[in-house]
C-alpha cells in the first residue's frame, strides 16, 4: 500500500498549494479602495481650497508615501501642500489656476502595506473674475514629478496579481514536484 500512501503525500501537496493559493488572494483583495472624492469624478466647481479622498481604511502615514497631485490643464501643479492624513481622510490644500480640467493624481500606502495609487479629473470653471488665478508650480508639492505619467492603479492592481499568479504556479509547481518525486520513490522500493 505504499503506492496509495504516495498518492495521498500527493493530493496534501496540491492541496496545501491550494490553502496558500486562498490565502494569496484574500491578501491582495485587501487593499484600500477609494471610496469618495472631493470633488467629485467628473463633476465642475466654481471654486476649491482643497482635494480630500476617503479610503475603505486608514491609510499607512509611511513618510514620502502619501501623494496628492493636483495638474491643470496647463500641465501644471496646483496643490499648495504636502497632503494631510487624517484616519480614511487623506487631503491637500490647492489654488487653482485657469477654468479647464484638471486631474488627481494619488498615492497612498494600503493598510495592508501595499502601495495603490489612481488618478481622476474634475473641471474648473469659476464665477466670472471674482476668483484670482493661481500660477502653478512646476513641479509638485509632494512626490516625484515622473508619477503625473505614471500609470494609472489598474495597471498597478494587474501587476500585483501577476506576482501573486506566479507565486501559485510556483507553488503547485513544488507540490506536484514533491508528490511525483515521492511517488517515483515509493515505486522503486
Ligand atoms: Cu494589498
Amino acid at each position: 500500500m505504499r503506492l496509495r500512501h504516495r498518492l495521498t503525500a500527493l493530493a496534501a501537496a496540491i492541496g496545501m498549494g491550494a490553502v496558500l493559493a486562498t490565502a494569496g488572494a484574500s491578501a491582495a483583495s485587501a487593499h484600500d479602495t477609494l471610496e469618495n472624492t472631493d470633488p467629485a469624478q467628473g463633476s465642475t466647481v466654481k471654486s476649491l481650497s482643497s482635494v480630500a479622498l476617503t479610503f475603505s481604511a486608514d491609510p499607512l502615514g509611511t513618510d514620502g508615501a502619501t501623494v496628492i497631485q493636483v495638474i491643470g490643464p496647463d500641465k501644471k501643479y496646483y496643490e499648495t501642500a504636502c497632503p494631510d492624513l487624517n484616519g480614511p481622510v487623506v487631503s491637500s490644500p490647492v489654488a487653482l489656476g485657469a477654468a479647464g480640467t484638471y486631474e488627481v493624481l494619488w498615492r497612498v500606502v494600503s493598510s495592508d502595506g501595499h502601495p495603490i495609487s489612481g488618478s481622476y479629473t474634475f473641471a474648473y470653471a469659476p464665477d466670472g473674475t471674482a476668483t484670482a488665478a493661481t500660477a502653478g508650480s512646476a513641479n509638485p508639492k509632494c512626490g516625484p514629478k515622473a508619477a503625473a505619467t505614471e500609470a494609472p492603479a489598474t495597471a498597478a492592481s494587474a501587476d500585483s496579481g501577476l506576482w501573486i499568479g506566479l507565486g501559485i504556479g510556483a507553488v503547485v509547481l513544488v507540490g506536484v514536484g514533491v508528490g511525483a518525486w515521492a511517488l517515483a520513490r515509493g515505486r522503486r522500493s
